[in-house]
């Protein structure tokens, strides 16, 4: 295993939570001064620093990359000997009690591929700071628990960078000599460095206006480049809503008087909630009907929405170090989920919410790279900001949310947000919060934030026809996750219905607290043997194992009142389907045609929600619940049933499509599940072998007035191999090739297609014209979504490993955090055949011995292969 990482420092011993310490010197005040310049940009800080408790040792600011051109103390400068550098750390001894440190540093924006610190995208130069970024601009105490005053100035040339923003309220701007110009911005808000932001370029701004709900003015700014102006007003309603929303639900009002957002190509991951100054991936602040689908219209809402959240979950309260980090991410994302909720359907958002854990969590949590909500160690943070931090750590709040009831809940995030104003918190604050303010003990529950894994709960239902009682036993087991080999029981909520199939209704939802390894809970008045409706609502982030007969999951797929739960027994029905038939048992396929046909044609169901009852579970959910994967295997057995399904039903099918089409283009919750379940209808006919199939499909292509349509019919072409897919590939190109937003959706829609040549044809587009690994949308377009493919990366052949390790290893090179990013699907070897788990091994291990490897990558590739 490689043992040096980029600049040649060995590679550093995990960090452990348990080592906290409160920090030995605050700065309470600092003010920065840019001197900005693509080429090589001047950056002074001076920090005000006082010593933290009582103790003698010296001042020690972090830094990556940066070499001190001058230090001065109290206004004296330094000479060499009167400080040191330790593997990229300033430290220097100080006397008193309080100090005035000045330091100057110069660093090149344009050659940060990183896109960590300050780098330039566009045109644009911008920042990132979170999590350790702030440390490539500046020397400084780079941890969240250091909460400072910023007084920022900024210097540049007026015509190339005519904008000039920062946090907090702009104080001062002017003209220089020589065609310069600078500004200056002060938040007057103590932050973490984290949050720091600065973005400088020539941007055009959509300009508007928010009322607090005290009368305050907040002047809204969203800033991109001119040409893509008409496409932000999605987002600038979205703001607007949140910040209403945030009002009325968690009465949390906002601060400053401006808001700013900034839009840039290259971004890291989605979004950033710097103080006042979110910076966004444009790909969560651009839609119009043309570009965006409707779910990269949720995608800005909801991102939208979730950076301005944090405003009040993560930086008025902000984490004390990054263990914590599930405290401003988890909360934030159930805050955003429900805010979607609220926007559109409940029911719906609900299920696709389950759908993204189910895909990405519960998969984390089987595997190698499996830890706590609140992780125990880390090599680099920026592998932690995972699913488990963000959507399990979700499911923790909304369990949370349920014990407690709407009113408990809201008086425990009063409590919580009143008592820890200003501060950096732990997720142990958050919990004694609702203890307090919701009246609740949950000393159990706080397993949920140490455990690893996810908890399977066997679900038994007897009957006794004499007495009419009905017992659910319900049995607990959560697996062995990496360090943790044995698990105490958890506190697990589960609601539940027990279902009188002759009436089709049920006498009340109960929520049972399961808390033993073992317990049983008894029901009375059943005449006739119940049929149970489980973890409703999903509940609880668990894995139901129930016998339930494939009449009974008709029953509730037809009946049952709770609309998560009756999706889920559509999809139990399909899986018991599908598993069977790879293990080669045939099961009652008429059923579960019959079940669809049922939901279908309900017409009190919303269209949305019958779109995701009737769809097929994915390749990889179906390889999940299987002890060995067999990719082949699954996918033909799923292909086989959508064809068949899409035979039985074939007038069905045409009659949605006919019927679905919309005179022109609307936005209304109504209109995007017209459009979902008409995209479903049409994968039926096209599977279902009908000779004009393609035709249909390329028509809906060619004649879309929205993307949604337009690239639902692109992938489903995709997967076959008529001339269609051809002509419809290349009109797409031709017509978005200058929009890298669209062009994304090109290289994507091919990296996911469920062709037997895909691996040959992602190694083809990996060398094409407008392929690079330097913009992570891109790079996420080809290779993430590639990894995603069941099917085709783990092509038996293994150049979907390789194809796969060699980006990995190359875009290492460029930017690790990204490379990082795709490593995990290769860990996952244990869920495969011998000769795949070789394979991916293999390539794993070829990727450690890569000299000069970030730190990022060996972490996940060393965790993998362990
Ligand atoms: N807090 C940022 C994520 C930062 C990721 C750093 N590797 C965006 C968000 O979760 O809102
Ligand atoms: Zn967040």
């Amino acid at each position: 295993m490689a043992d040096m990482h980029n600049s040649d420092v060995p590679t550093p011993a995990p960090i452990r939570r348990v080592d906290y310490r409160p920090p030995d010197w605050l700065v309470p005040d600092i003010a920065l001064d840019f001197d900005l310049d693509p080429a090589a940009t001047q950056v002074r800080a001076s920090l005000s620093v006082t010593r933290n408790g009582v103790h003698d040792r010296p001042l020690r600011l972090d830094g990556d990359g940066l070499v001190p051109l001058r230090v001065s103390v109290d206004g004296r400068e330094l000479t060499q000997a009167e400080w040191t550098m330790e593997a990229g750390t300033l430290v220097i001894p100080l006397t008193g009690e309080a100090h005035e440190i000045d330091t100057l540093v110069e660093i090149a924006p344009e050659g940060n591929s990183k896109l960590m610190g300050l780098y330039a995208s566009g045109g644009l130069l911008c920042t990132q700071c979170e999590a350790e970024g702030f440390r490539r601009i500046t020397f400084f105490p780079d941890r969240p628990d250091i909460l400072s005053r910023y007084r920022v100035r900024m210097t540049a040339d007026k015509a190339r960078l005519p904008i000039l923003l920062s946090n907090g309220d702009p104080v001062a701007a002017g003209d220089l000599p020589g065609g310069r110009h600078w500004a200056e911005w002060r938040d007057p808000f103590p932050k973490p460095c984290y949050l720091f932001a600065l973005v400088a370029g020539d941007l055009a701004c959509n300009a508007d206006r928010f009322v607090t709900m005290s009368g305050r003015e907040v002047a809204l700014g969203i800033w991109v480049k001119a040409s893509d102006l008409p496409r932000t007003a999605h987002a600038m309603k979205a703001l607007k809503a949140a910040m209403a929303w945030d009002e009325r639900v968690y009465g949390r009002e906002y601060d400053l008087d401006v808001f700013n957002i900034v839009a840039v190509a290259d971004f890291n991951f989605g979004a950033m909630e710097n103080k006042g100054l979110n910076i966004f991936n444009s790909r969560y602040i651009l839609a119009d009907p043309e570009t965006a689908t409707d779910i990269d219209y949720d995608g800005v809402e909801g991102v939208v929405a979730h950076e301005y959240f944090h405003n009040w979950s993560g930086n008025r309260v902000t984490c004390r170090d990054w263990f914590q980090l599930s405290l401003k991410e988890g909360f934030t994302v159930f805050r955003d989920q429900n805010f979607s909720a609220d926007m559109g359907s409940h029911a719906v958002k609900r299920i696709e919410d389950v759908r993204i854990l189910r895909a990405g969590q519960f998969q984390e949590d089987s595997g190698p790279l499996a830890h706590p909500v609140r992780p125990e160690s880390y090599m680099e943070i920026s592998n932690f900001y995972t699913a488990t931090i963000y959507n399990k750590g979700a499911e923790l709040i909304r369990m949370m949310a349920l014990m407690l009831g709407p009113e408990r809940f809201r008086a425990g995030t009063d409590l919580y947000f009143e008592r820890h104003d200003g501060d950096a918190a732990t997720c142990e604050d958050f919990v004694a919060c609702m203890e307090e303010g919701g009246d609740i003990d949950l000393t159990q529950f706080r397993l949920w934030y140490a455990q690893a894994g996810t908890p399977h709960v066997k679900a038994t239902l007897a009957h006794d026809g004499t007495t009419g009682i009905a017992e659910l036993t319900l049995e607990q087991s959560l697996a062995a996750t990496p360090g943790q080999p044995d698990k105490a029981p958890m506190a697990i909520p589960l609601r539940v219905a027990l279902f009188d199939p002759v009436r089709r209704s049920h006498g009340g939802d109960t929520m049972l607290m399961l808390t033993e390894p073992v317990q049983t809970f008894a029901f009375e008045g059943f005449a006739a043997p119940p049929i149970l409706s489980i973890n409703r609502g999903f509940s609880a982030p668990v894995i139901v194992d129930t016998d339930r007969s494939q009449g009974d999951l008709a029953f509730l797929s037809a009946h049952d009142d709770d609309p998560f739960a009756r999706y889920e027994a559509m999809q139990q029905l399909m899986v018991h389907m599908l598993v069977g038939a790879v293990a080669g048992q045939a099961g009652d396929e008429a059923a579960v045609i019959a079940a669809i046909r049922h939901v279908a044609t309900d017409p009190m169901l919303d269209p949305a929600f019958v779109a995701e009852a009737i769809r097929l579970p994915s390749e990889a959910y179906l390889g999940d619940q299987m002890p060995v994967v067999d990719p082949d295997a699954i996918h033909a057995a799923r292909e086989g049933l959508q064809a068949r399904i899409g035979a039985a039903l074939e007038p069905l099918w045409r009659d949605i499509h006919a019927r679905t089409r919309a005179g022109s283009f609307a936005l209304t919750p109504a209109a995007k599940g017209a459009r979902k379940l008409r995209n479903t209808a049409l994968a039926y006919l096209v599977a279902s072998g009908a000779t004009d199939g393609d035709a249909i499909a390329f028509a809906q292509f060619d004649r879309a007035d929205n993307m949604t349509e337009r690239q639902a019919a692109l992938a489903i072409l995709a997967n076959g191999d008529s001339d269609e897919r051809v002509a419809a590939l290349d009109i797409f190109y031709n017509r978005y090739a200058n929009d890298p937003l669209v062009l994304d959706k090109w290289f994507q829609t091919q990296a996911l297609a469920g062709h037997p040549d895909t691996v040959a044809q992602v190694e083809e587009l990996a060398r094409h014209k407008d392929f690079t690994l330097a913009n992570p949308n891109r790079a996420r377009a080809l290779y993430s979504a590639f990894a995603a493919n069941q099917w085709a990366f783990h092509h038996a052949s293994g150049e979907g490993y390789r194809l796969v390790a060699d980006a990995i290893i190359a875009l290492d090179r460029l930017n690790p955090q990204t490379a990082a990013r795709l490593v995990p699907p290769l860990g996952r070897w244990q869920r495969f055949d011998a000769m795949r788990a070789e394979k991916m091994r293999t390539q794993l291990a070829r990727i450690l011995a890569q000299p000069g490897l970030s730190r990022d990558v060996t972490e996940q590739a060393g965790k993998s292969l362990e």
